[in-house]
């Protein structure tokens, strides 16, 4: 087993106006290593006067230098933020893998890649221009600004600790705003480390400000702070939804990233030897806990028992275990509570009639048992009406749905509340090239799967989401657009009557 040195003597220190910060209560929670079943660090439990703390904080720092600051030097921050991060990422990676329990090597897949999103939008932060209007009235000249809003709350949740912030972060920073971050409670680590090279970088004082704690005790003082401009959340739908409702109030700008029914399509064209590892990659890698999980395998009937047999088989091959182990394939829960959300929706769907083809329990392997486990999990001749194939489970759970022919491949798969990702699996150009447009999907992958970029666009339709990160066109979710009028004319204005 690979050593696991506790950090739980060190207490960890939030980011509040450029200074370390305890909570102003003094109090800490313990954050838990999913595979040891462990508490392994300490974490500040910041309260509502920390909350408010840090908005000021950014909220002087959006008044301060970083307004007025050249796009250009704000930019070069970013690069140089850039630069600390990739020096670090092997440290972040591994205290995320500890915090959550992801493998290694998706977490360092992801620390290494973070620093592209600070060099993309860090390059666009100088080429947000505004618009010259050919204004329909003699002698007025009118053009238009992007501004930034002012305060964004980030707010995360524990799959993907630093990416997803950074999806947040790097557009929001890029366009001249202040963040408050709250990461989750149950993968925070990563987030105070990181924190830690925001000032290195040369980030004025106040600009990025990090509070940890319960989403319950702080969450809604963070979205209503009559100082916080725009809320950006990536969490489950629940969440999501108190979340918009409260930051309705103040009538605030909202992004929302939220959960995922992904259908994987595989028809009786596809290349096989690609199909299967695409569809196991889907849903085990990351133990099934990403919104764009490809929870639902939907195989054309005249291959679907030779798909059925293989991915099985496959499946069962995938070495489950310590996740800091570069050769785990299949590593633990992030949290108890999922653990035993996930093995609701297993008996759930086996009062439903779905046909357990494959896992369903907690491992037996006594060398793993203090971890958060959940066998890989497969459930053929699933009902696109089962619950299992409807709800959300976020875990390594996969239900294997039958169809015909492309039209009911398409009905198949927008049969859900969500539309946040689709795959499909075909060697015919025409159907590539066809059903791409008839999925109700943020993002489609067409003969790949779970491919993400700072370059391009990512979200939700239905209720997987408002809003989009990553791409050029996300910056314009953290601006605004204000429209100037001049006067060239040197007219005087007739009093009672409008322009
Ligand atoms: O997420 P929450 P949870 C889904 C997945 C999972 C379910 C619940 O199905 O089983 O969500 O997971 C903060 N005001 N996803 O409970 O609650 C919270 O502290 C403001 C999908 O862990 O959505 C954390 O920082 N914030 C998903 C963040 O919201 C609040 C990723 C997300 O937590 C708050 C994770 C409140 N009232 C889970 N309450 C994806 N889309 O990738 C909580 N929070």
């Amino acid at each position: 087993m690979t050593t696991r040195p506790p950090l739980a003597t060190e207490k960890l220190s939030m980011l509040i106006g450029g200074r370390p910060a305890a909570a102003q209560s003094g109090d800490f929670f313990e954050s838990f290593d999913p595979f040891t079943g462990k508490a392994w660090a300490l974490v500040p439990r910041a309260g509502v006067a920390d909350v408010d703390a840090a908005v000021q904080a950014a909220a002087a720092a959006f008044r301060g230098e970083w307004r007025t600051m050249t796009p250009s030097a704000r930019g070069q921050i970013m690069t140089r933020f850039a630069d600390l991060v990739a020096e670090e990422a092997e440290n972040l990676a591994v205290l995320e893998s500890r915090d959550n329990g992801k493998l290694i090597n998706e977490m360092r897949m992801q620390c290494k890649y973070i620093p592209q999103w600070f060099r993309f939008f860090g390059g666009l932060a100088d080429k947000i221009e505004g618009r010259v209007i050919p204004i329909d009235k003699p002698g007025v000249f009118n053009y238009t600004r992007r501004e930034p809003l002012g305060v964004v709350a980030a707010i995360t949740p524990w799959n993907s600790p630093l990416m997803l912030a950074t999806w947040k972060l790097a557009p929001a920073l890029a366009a001249g705003n202040t963040i408050v971050w709250k990461p989750s409670e149950f993968s925070s680590v990563s987030a105070l480390f990181f924190g830690r090279l925001f000032e290195k970088a040369g980030f004025p004082k106040g600009v990025v400000n990090i509070v940890t704690g319960f989403g319950h005790e702080i969450g809604d003082r963070l979205v209503t702070h009559p100082d916080v401009a725009k809320v950006a959340f990536t969490g489950g739908d629940a969440t999501g939804r108190r979340v918009y409702q409260a930051a309705a109030g103040g009538l605030k700008k909202v992004t929302l990233e939220l959960g995922g029914k992904s259908a994987n399509i595989v028809f009786a064209d596809a290349k096989m030897e690609a199909a299967i590892p695409g569809l196991v990659s889907g849903i085990f890698a990351a133990t099934g806990q990403t919104c764009i999980a490809g929870s639902r395998a939907l195989v054309q009937r005249s291959v679907y028992d030779q798909v059925t047999e293989k991915l099985v088989a496959f499946a069962r091959t995938a070495k489950i275990g310590d996740p800091l182990d570069p050769e785990t394939q299949v590593g633990p829960i992030t949290t108890l509570p999922q653990r035993a959300k996930v093995l609701d929706y297993i008996s759930i769907a086996n009062g439903e009639g779905a046909a357990q083809l494959l896992g369903g329990k907690i491992p037996e392997d006594t060398s793993i048992a203090d971890g958060w486990f959940v066998e890989p999990t497969i459930f053929g001749n699933v009902k696109s009406s089962m619950r299992i194939a409807q709800e959300e489970v976020f875990g390594p759970v996969l239900s294997i749905i039958p169809f015909d022919d492309e039209d009911e491949a398409v009905a198949i798969a927008n049969d859900t509340i969500y539309g946040l990702a689709a795959g499909m699996w075909t060697q015919n150009l025409g159907r590539a090239m066809r059903l791409p447009e008839r999925l109700e999907a943020g993002m489609v992958w067409v003969n790949m799967y779970r491919a993400t970029s700072p370059l391009s666009p990512f979200g939700g339709y239905k209720q997987s989401g408002i809003g989009r990160e990553n791409g050029q066109t996300a910056i314009y979710e953290y601006l605004q657009e204000k429209s100037i009028w001049i006067d060239a004319g040197n007219s005087i204005p007739a009093p009672f009557v409008q322009r």
